[in-house]
């Protein structure tokens, strides 16, 4: 017969506090930062940029030093900037930006996009756009590179042989014009091979507005790499409806494995425009 004593009481206790300390000590080591930058020091780090991107010393956030593209014709030119993802072998990515675009944006830009393979644009990308003729982000190209999309507004648009998926939040498209801060917030994991478990969570300026599940975004039939090797942020624009130059600002960016906030960030109470299923 066990007696319950204080001497039990404080090897439970010890117990419970070791056991929280490994699963914490678990959860730190797998939670890996793989860029974070103010862009205050005007350098990129890791970042490689276009001919186009400068890291301006104002006209960040409060004033801050920032990146700068310019988008004074089509095509990918020079307006980029890219990561080197490969030696973190996933799929899985969190990524966390303060973006504002200055001037009437024309042409579109593929904002942030995820590349299965760099030397292809077939192998299973996955793009969270600004839409070339409405100028506006509202929906995730996947599936190969930009064969099916799926919208914030819960629409979809894929063939009739690719699984359809599921939409838990939608909302309106996201508008970035105006040349206001604002805070741009995306999860994405990519099905693995050949299943229906790929997934997209974005959030504007802290609100959720859009979840979508049961995503097929690795089929099988298309040569299949197993991680991103990269991605890259602004790029192309649209030869057939660009017209005029504008320019797109980032700030405070990080890309990592998991919740840059710490899964802080609350969802507040449902704007009229957005639905929760
Ligand atoms: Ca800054």
């Amino acid at each position: 017969m066990i007696i319950w004593n204080c001497r039990i009481q404080k090897h439970l206790f010890i117990a419970i506090i070791v056991a929280c300390c490994l699963s914490a000590g678990a959860d730190l080591a797998q939670a890996e930062t793989y860029y974070h930058n103010d862009f205050n020091g005007q350098d990129a780090g890791a970042l490689a940029l276009g001919s186009d991107v400068t890291i301006s010393p104002s006209g960040g956030r409060n004033g801050s030093p920032a990146l700068c593209m310019t988008y004074d014709r089509p095509g990918v030119a020079g307006h980029w900037a890219s990561f080197d993802l490969s030696t973190y072998k996933t799929q899985e990515l969190w990524v966390e930006l303060d973006v504002r675009i200055q001037g009437e944006p024309a042409g579109g830009m593929k904002f942030v996009k995820f590349f299965g393979n760099w030397n292809t644009h077939s192998q299973n990308n996955m793009t969270l756009g600004v839409d070339p003729w409405q100028q506006v982000n509202r929906e995730v190209s996947y599936y190969g590179d930009t064969i099916c999309v799926a919208r914030w507004d819960g629409g979809d648009a894929c063939p009739d042989d690719v699984l359809l998926p599921t939409h838990i939040v939608t909302s309106a498209p996201i508008d970035l014009r105006g040349n206001s801060w604002n805070r741009y917030k995306a999860f994405v994991k990519r099905a693995d091979q050949g299943q229906k478990n790929g997934e997209v969570k974005i959030w504007f300026n802290g609100i959720l507005r859009a979840h979508i599940i049961n995503m097929d975004s690795n089929p099988g039939s298309v040569l299949n790499p197993t991680y991103f090797e990269g991605m890259t942020f602004g790029d192309y624009a649209n030869e057939r409806t660009f017209t005029s130059t504008w320019y797109f600002w980032m700030d405070n960016l990080t890309v990592s494995s998991t919740d840059p906030d710490g899964g802080a960030v609350s969802v507040p109470a449902v704007p009229a425009q957005l639905t929760v299923e």
